[in-house]
């Protein structure tokens, strides 16, 4: 019985390994479950069974009062920055200086927080925070949830290492989801998610957090006989830590600039938050010689990536009025390019958000976008301001319709409650005819506005009836006959979509685009979804309290049902379709990843072609993709996919296949 539970143990933890550290899977999940259980039950049956190596011990069951102090045996430095290649170029020069040939090692720096392992005959007896780089704090009960920490090393020996904890851009947004829907207040970074969350008392609420770990440094190097900042890389590999695979050797400095250069463009892809490079002096003598200031190593410098910010003047902010009715600041911006593209409005999402920033108009901000994502106003450069900015005033009534607009206590944002402001009513008609929801091509935003505001188009089921206007509408400037009928059939093809887009195109209140198609798939048709409760639509994932509340709502609002009774008159499916519309040999059962841009498709387009072809789409390029399909510009992802031997098909290729 002990054989086996000592088997059971290995078998678990090399299972582990191989998948968290090497991202290399041996068992199916059932298989794996099998061993877990088995191992539990023993447990279970024989309490005096208590290996601590035992990957059981990791669910988190201690929870500590207050945290113990640690003192390190050898201080934990920070790193010095460097912000350019002339900063980098001098660190370089101080090393040549010395009398020393540098060769380096370039390590991706994780912006994460910095942990000391302590083993003891291979067994991992303490983890601490830096801390100020003498005292410490002991989070062991927090660490020994991270499965990519070794309870036990490959070899009995006593050893410190030092590393980053992390938690994956992936985790942030799920967790920051989940914190959403609990009306929790959500976490800024993964930086501070990952420290909030080995500052728990209780290793059950970390053990969920689902952080990582990269092992860097070898405090005690001549213990071991090595010689180099690259052989202690390896040599802690070998022990079983996870290492950083992107880490480099190179021979000089200009080197160490070119890797920066490839590595700026490949951060994006990663699944983890990287800020800059730290270079390392490879050979540990020359370390030595050189030695520390009151701070830092002389031996090593953390180059930090630009900043994806610029300054420039908030010129005004001025109010638009959603179609739920929600007012929204926004920043108008004296145009500056940003990563290639010249931004002159920011979203200013709500009162509070302008109030916490403290913004005055005129005052100097930054502003940031990262990745794709829309820009947004970091802060306001208080140094910059000059006494003649404008204190920023919340309107009192809607910019549209001038009635006045509430606030409920505890809600973010101010609302037009006014149903009939022409702002609410055009964005809805926008929004139900828009690519995700009815996807009604040839009504465009200006065609809108224009049947609104000639009165032809004031609620959603008049568009199916527009055919009334058709003389008059023929009549106006730049609608030809043409346009018209391409109008009339892109209407009459919306009437057979899926039920989700309706629900999504509708308008009701916090039902986006996702939770439409769950509703739909949950209940098939809007009559089974109009008979649902609150408690039911409560207990399916993703659909909190306030959102079952609005749904109950509004199916039981008189205007609604009429609404729903005449689009049921025109003929609009209400019925949820089955989204694989025509298998496609070429697409299905397989998985695609999209990189550069297309012409003659958008990327939305294409990836709901490719599912309802039968195959899915995903964003990163790893063993598991089949095609990698290629645009203009192909980012990092082509080079990965070759060098993966990923099928590539262009755009001729693509036109084929379709
Ligand atoms: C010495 C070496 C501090 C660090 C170090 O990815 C020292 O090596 C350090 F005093 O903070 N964030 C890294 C990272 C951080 C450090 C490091 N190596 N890769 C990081």
């Amino acid at each position: 019985m002990k054989e086996r539970y000592e088997e059971l143990i290995r078998i678990i933890n090399e299972a582990n390994y191989q998948y968290y550290v090497l991202d290399n899977p041996t068992f199916t999940d059932q298989e794996f479950d099998k061993y877990y259980r088995e191992l539990q039950n023993l447990e279970e049956k024989y309490p005096e069974l208590n290996d601590p190596n035992s990957p059981t011990k990791r669910v988190g069951s201690k929870v500590i009062d207050k945290f113990e102090k640690v003192n390190h045996k050898i201080p934990m430095f920070s790193l010095q920055d460097v912000f350019n290649e002339e900063e980098l170029e001098d660190f370089d020069n101080k090393i040549v200086k010395a009398g020393i040939e540098p060769e380096y090692v370039c390590e991706l720096k994780i912006d994460g927080l910095s942990v000391s392992l302590l083993y003891e005959k291979g067994l991992l007896v303490r983890a601490a925070t830096r801390g100020d780089g003498v005292t410490g704090e002991d989070i062991t009960h927090n660490v020994k949830t991270i499965k990519t920490v070794p309870l036990k090393l490959n070899e009995p020996i006593d050893i410190e290492v030092r590393g980053e904890i992390y938690m994956n851009k992936a985790t942030l947004e799920k967790l920051n989801r989940e914190r959403a829907k609990n009306n929790e207040p959500l976490l800024q970074n993964v930086r501070n998610a990952a420290a909030g969350s080995v500052r728990q008392l209780d290793s059950k609420i970390a053990a969920k957090r689902n952080l990582d770990v990269w092992i860097y440094h070898l405090p005690n190097p001549l213990d071991y006989g090595i010689k180099t900042q690259f052989e202690a890389l390896e040599f802690m590999k070998k022990l079983g830590f996870k290492v950083n695979p992107n880490n480099r050797l190179v021979g000089n400095i200009k080197e160490v600039w070119d890797y920066i250069n490839v590595i700026s463009e490949k951060r994006f892809d990663l699944p983890y938050e990287i800020d800059g490079m730290v270079v390392k002096l490879n050979n540990l003598e020359d370390q030595n010689a050189l030695g520390n200031t009151a701070h830092h190593p002389k031996w090593a410098a953390a180059y930090k990536f630009p900043a994806l910010e610029v300054l420039t003047k908030l010129e005004d902010i001025i109010f638009t009025v959603g179609r739920t009715g929600k007012i929204t600041p926004n920043a108008v911006l004296e145009p500056v390019i940003l990563m290639g593209s010249t931004i002159r409005r920011a979203t200013l999402h709500n009162e509070d958000y302008v109030i916490a920033k403290d913004l005055k108009i005129g005052d100097v901000v930054s502003i940031r976008k990262a990745g794709d994502v829309i820009p947004e106003v970091v802060e306001a450069i208080k140094e910059r301001r000059t006494g003649v900015e404008k204190d920023f005033e919340m309107i009192t009534s809607c910019p549209m319709c001038n009635e006045p607009i509430k606030r409920e206590d505890k809600q973010t944002d101010w609302f037009c409650l006014n149903p009939h402001c022409p702002a609410k009513k055009i964005e809805g008609l926008i929004h139900f005819a828009s690519r995700d929801a009815m996807n009604i091509e040839g009504l465009g935003i200006q065609i809108i506005e224009d049947l609104y505001n000639l009165g032809y188009v004031k609620t959603i089921d008049e568009f199916y009836d527009i055919k009334k206007y058709e003389e008059e509408i023929l009549q106006l400037e730049g609608y030809g006959r043409k346009s018209f009928d391409n109008m009339l059939e892109a209407i009459d093809n919306s009437k057979s979509n899926s039920l989700e887009r309706l629900l999504f195109g509708i308008g009701i209140p916090g039902i986006g685009k996702k939770t439409a198609k769950i509703l739909a798939e949950r209940f098939n048709s809007i009559d089974n979804l109009m008979l649902a409760t609150e408690e039911e639509l409560y207990q399916i994932n993703d659909i909190g309290k306030i959102l079952s509340k609005n749904i109950v709502d509004f199916f039981q609002n008189e205007i609604n049902i009429e609404l729903i009774n005449k689009l049921k008159d025109y003929g609009i499916n209400m019925i949820y379709l089955q989204t694989v519309k025509k298998i496609n040999e070429n697409f299905a059962n397989k998985k695609f990843v999209i990189t550069g841009s297309l012409s003659f498709i958008t990327r939305e387009e294409l990836k709901t072609l490719i599912e309802d072809s039968g195959g899915a789409t995903t964003e990163s390029v790893s063993k598991n993709v089949n095609v990698l399909i290629v645009g203009e510009n192909p980012g990092s992802k082509l080079v990965k996919a070759q060098n993966l031997n990923i099928e590539i098909w262009n755009e001729e290729t693509l036109k084929e296949k379709i």
